[in-house]
């Protein structure tokens, strides 16, 4: 009897310990559901907190997440929140109540999540940041961040342009059309293009604002910009949309785009790569936005109870106008 007791006391103490493995520093809360645990039949259920549908960079991501769910055969519940946080809030916690096997999402700007995401780590719900990052210091929150280096992109840009203007020593005026204000991209994009270029002072940005990743916007900005700064050399586009809106506006203000005033983007869409080929973009820093496959694998793993790295990053290039002649009739996006 007393040998019975005391396997069972046992049994229940490694029940105890492998509870609170699964799930570290999960804090209070998590009062026994049966979520997170893996797929149930057979199937896991992904949900996905999408940013929006802003640019074309987005619409390509989207379509690949969906394509490559299927592929994997993941059942994927899909939001888009119109650029809005609370949206993508709201989002996270419906997936929450659902008890899916994963969240993942594309963070629309980079604080303000702790709470949302210690909800979803209470109910043992693993998080895949896609894309945007998140500043939580705890980075336990969620189980890997997938998605470009930024800073990389920026850095890229400034380097180009440095090694135009390497021959000159003529002042070098710069306008900067800043992606969603608070977003990893606009930050991290920002930082690394000014840490090159401030290393050189002929460079000068003299204007720099937000046109939130999108077409409207950044023609908008760009007008504002054009009048109120006669001598404009360079325009710095933190995405492909923006500086196809600003293009509308330069050529609007009878300058031409790519001579006049010399055109950086990040992305590579087809439409960025295709005024890039036609003159009127001078260079694009790559953002791949086909990250699904990538996506559905790292889901699989941590659903599985698989270690997965912290940290994966995209594979990019850089184009020319030559290279975006070359290689967009074989483009995917
Ligand atoms: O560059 C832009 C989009 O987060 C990398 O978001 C993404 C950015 C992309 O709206 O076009």
């Amino acid at each position: 009897m007393l040998k019975r007791i005391s396997a069972l006391i046992l049994a229940g103490a490694t029940a105890l310990t492998m509870a609170g493995c699964g799930s570290s520093d999960s804090g209070s809360g998590g009062s026994g559901d049966s979520s997170g645990g893996g797929a149930k039949d057979g199937k896991i259920v992904m949900g996905f907190a999408q940013v929006g549908a802003e640019s074309g960079w987005r619409t390509a991501n989207t379509k690949d997440i969906q394509e490559t769910a299927k592929e994997a055969g993941i059942d994927l519940k899909f939001s888009d929140a119109q650029q809005k946080q609370e949206n993508q809030i709201k989002a996270i916690r419906s997936y929450i109540q659902q008890k899916v096997d994963v969240i993942a999402f594309s963070p629309v700007v980079e604080s303000g999540w702790d709470t949302v995401l210690k909800e979803a780590q209470n109910a043992k719900i693993p998080v895949i940041l896609t894309d945007r990052a998140v500043d939580s210091q705890d980075t336990s929150l969620y189980k890997t961040f997938l998605g470009s280096d930024f800073i990389e992109e920026g850095k890229k840009a400034g380097q180009w342009l440095v090694d135009q203007y390497k021959d000159s020593k003529d002042d070098v005026n710069i306008v900067q059309l800043e992606g969603t204000t608070g977003s990893a991209p606009a930050n991290d994009r920002k930082s690394g293009f000014e840490e090159v270029v401030k290393a050189d002072p002929k460079f000068h940005i003299i204007a720099s604002q937000s046109g939130d990743f999108t077409r409207a916007k950044g023609k908008e900005v760009m007008e504002a910009f054009l009048k109120s700064n006669p001598d404009i050399d360079v325009l710095w586009a933190h995405n492909d949309d923006m500086g196809l809106g600003a293009i509308e506006a330069i050529e609007g203000a009878g300058k031409v785009p790519g001579k006049d005033i010399k055109i950086i983007t990040a992305d590579a869409t087809h439409d960025g790569m295709q005024a890039l080929a036609d003159g009127k973009i001078n260079f694009i820093v790559e953002c791949n936005p086909l990250m699904g496959k990538q996506l559905m694998e790292l889901a699989k793993k941590v659903v599985n109870g698989e270690q997965v790295p912290q940290r994966v990053v995209t594979e990019e290039t850089t184009f020319t106008q030559e290279q975006a002649k070359e290689v967009l009739p074989s483009r995917k996006y």
